[in-house]
């Protein structure tokens, strides 16, 4: 069986104790850091995902496939991240509020950070008002993301837009928007600067919007 094909069982499988020296095995054998991540732990999250709706897994066991695969991120990261951090200015990321996803989030906020942005991460459940305060904090970002998995809470993204333009921002920071629920049309419909699908293409449009 190839090294990926083991992290992407252990990562369904939740096998937490072994995704750290799986994912380091991979990684002397010479196994590609985002092959790892792509093809492995994020193809293992849509299979749970596609499990949960089957009725075959249960959030314990989506909570536990979580925490493997945020374990085996963190071996990764320093293979992914580069050495320019900061240089390209701030990256404001949540997840809006009422939403407890943070994941994507996460893998969205590593690769900004690579791309070279000083990443200020404000967690999950974040109300709008609140991304509002941290761009209070940080006069000089001008750039702010937003996550939304569930088809529930893309209203929050519409309140978190709209929060950051009332407070005198609009044309003065670009928001980003994703996550699984989220379409271009409902990023053009709130007024949302971009949408991208994924967490590569993500930092590919933060570099182009600090620009
Ligand atoms: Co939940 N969950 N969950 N969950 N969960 C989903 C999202 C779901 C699709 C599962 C399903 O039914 N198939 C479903 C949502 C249905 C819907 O609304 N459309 C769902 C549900 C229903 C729920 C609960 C309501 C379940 C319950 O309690 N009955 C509950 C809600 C809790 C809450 O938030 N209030 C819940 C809870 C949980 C856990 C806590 C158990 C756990 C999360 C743990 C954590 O994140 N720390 C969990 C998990 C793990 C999932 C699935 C299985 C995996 C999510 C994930 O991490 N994917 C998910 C099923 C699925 O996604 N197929 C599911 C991997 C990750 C890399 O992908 O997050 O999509 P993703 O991020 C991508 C892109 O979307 C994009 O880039 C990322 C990387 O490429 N992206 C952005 C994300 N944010 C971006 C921002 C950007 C740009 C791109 O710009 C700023």
């Amino acid at each position: 069986m190839s090294k990926i094909q083991e992290i992407k069982d252990a990562v369904e499988g939740g096998k937490v104790k072994l995704i750290e020296g799986l994912v380091q095995e991979a990684l002397d054998a010479n196994e590609d850091p985002n092959a790892i991540l792509d093809d492995g732990m994020v193809a293992a999250m849509a299979v749970i995902g596609a499990k949960f709706q089957a009725n075959e897994v249960f959030v314990p066991e989506m909570l536990v496939a979580a925490k493997t695969m945020k374990k085996g991120v963190e071996v990764l990261r320093p293979h992914l991240a580069s050495d320019s951090l900061g240089k390209k200015g701030k990256f404001i990321i949540g997840t809006v509020a009422g939403d407890l996803h943070d994941i994507g989030k996460n893998l969205v906020a590593l690769m900004v950070e690579s791309a070279g942005f000083e990443v200020v991460d404000l967690g999950v459940d974040v109300p709008a008002d609140k991304f509002v305060d941290a761009l209070k904090e940080h006069p000089d970002c001008k750039l702010v993301g937003a996550s939304a998995l569930l088809t529930t809470t893309m209203g929050a993204l519409k309140d978190t837009v709209e929060a950051i333009k009332n407070a005198g921002y609009a044309g003065k920071v670009k928001i980003m928007i994703g996550g699984a629920p989220v379409t271009q049309d409902f990023a053009n419909d709130i007024g949302a600067d971009a949408y991208t699908p994924d967490a590569g293409s993500a930092a590919t449009k933060a570099l182009e919007l600090a620009s």
